[in-house]
């Protein structure tokens, strides 16, 4: 008979949810995700619209996330609120964010800011957004209007997922964030990427010289089929790995891994027969995030790693426990290799707006979509109660 597996992970080591917001305020409304929806030719299943109203229940947000033990909020702020117009910076939206942070502070629960996840203005995206002349500017001058509110932020997060709005092109591509599901990378984008965040790494550390900058990369743990080893590498590189080089130097980097995928000959390969299947159509596959790990370790020079997303879209919580266990079983393997893991960070905190969609449940709590009301799913209690003491039981049933 063999025995369940416990795992412990070290005091220091912190655990959190995250969202982002477009995702889950509602009514972005100047943002270019926000126009798209609205069109009669999006290609999108649903709009955002409300989404879970976070923009006015934030308070509760924070306040179920600290109540379950979780110890780290991940929220982003919306620069198509901050900058609706451009050179317009709202100051009513600038103090909104900062209310989060305070809320944060409140309760207890250390924020990690995210300060572009995906959305942009949508004059910006009119103008060719990450394409535009003066991207890397435009981007810098949003940031230094919302320096002041992160004074006491130790944790930001520059660009989420840069290599897949490489991939998505800002949006203007599919909604299935896989590798395999979108088309070849913009490389000028990813330069340009890298300027910006760099750009505000130097901008908010000469500020604040003790904050931790980092990005967030999408790892979708390769696998190269028999004898494909090179084409695999090719693949790989233009989409996952030029930014995790890049972020040789960063104080972090933040891994945010699912899924694989298997590449061939002629590139990635079908999902296999009779594999386990989210809401999103992806291979259920819990390893990924250690393999996302042990790789981004590997090419971003040793750096810290963060992992700032690792989550499961099902209907069925107690899969996604067992999802859950079996990524921390595949993290805690590479900490005992040696890897220097600071974090573990869930996506999501809530049921939300999966682009496009809001059928994948991410969720450690469910929405009611005509009252707003949040359930705390029993997963919420279960990772909450890892975060207050490190120890990890394997789900028995
Ligand atoms: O919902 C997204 C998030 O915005 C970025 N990372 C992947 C998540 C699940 O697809």
């Amino acid at each position: 008979m063999s025995s369940a597996t416990t795992l412990r992970f070290p005091k220091d080591f912190f655990w959190g949810a995250a969202t982002a917001a477009h995702q889950i305020e509602g009514n972005n409304v100047s943002s270019d995700w926000w126009r798209r929806e609205q069109s009669s030719n999006s290609g999108l299943k649903e709009r955002s619209a409300d989404a879970c109203d976070s923009y006015n229940r934030y308070e509760q947000d924070i306040r179920l996330l600290a109540e379950s033990g979780l110890q780290y909020y991940r929220f982003s702020i919306e620069w198509a609120r901050i900058e609706p117009e451009p050179e317009h910076f709202s100051t009513a939206q600038i103090l909104h964010y900062r209310d989060m942070i305070e809320t944060c502070r409140h309760y207890g629960v250390e924020p990690m800011v995210t300060l572009n996840h995906m959305t942009l203005p949508y004059w910006f995206a009119e103008q060719g957004g990450w394409k535009s002349a003066d991207a890397v500017s435009l981007f810098n001058r949003y940031v230094r209007q919302i320096a002041p509110i992160l004074y006491d932020v130790t944790y930001v997060c520059t660009i989420n997922e840069p290599n897949m709005v490489a991939m998505t092109r800002g949006g203007k591509e599919g909604t299935n964030m896989t590798a395999g599901a979108l088309p070849v990378p913009d490389l000028e984008i990813g330069q340009t990427l890298v300027e910006a965040h760099k750009g505000v790494c130097r901008i908010l550390h000469e500020i604040y010289p003790s904050m931790l900058i980092g990005w967030t990369v999408a790892t979708q743990a390769f696998h190269a089929m028999p004898g494909c080893e090179q084409e695999t590498e090719e693949y790989a590189w233009p989409r996952e790995n030029f930014y995790l080089d890049a972020a040789k130097g960063d104080d972090w980097i933040g891994v945010q891994g699912y899924l694989r995928t298997f590449i061939g000959k002629d590139g990635p390969q079908p999902i296999p027969d009779g594999a386990e299947r989210t809401l999103c159509g992806w291979e259920y596959f819990p390893p990924a995030i250690g393999i996302g790990v042990r790789n981004a370790w590997d090419r971003a020079g040793h750096i810290p790693v963060i992992v700032t997303e690792n989550g499961l879209a099902t209907s069925d919580d107690s899969r996604r426990i067992d999802y859950t266990f079996g990524a921390l079983q595949g993290l805690k393997a590479a900490m005992d290799d040696g890897i220097d893991v600071r974090g573990y960070i869930h996506w999501s905190l809530l049921d939300n707006y999966e682009w496009g969609s809001y059928t994948p449940t991410f969720g450690l709590v469910s929405i009611n979509p005509d009252t707003f009301e949040r359930h705390a799913k029993p997963s919420l209690h279960w990772l909450g109660e890892i975060a207050k003491s490190g120890i990890v039981e394997e789900p028995v049933r």
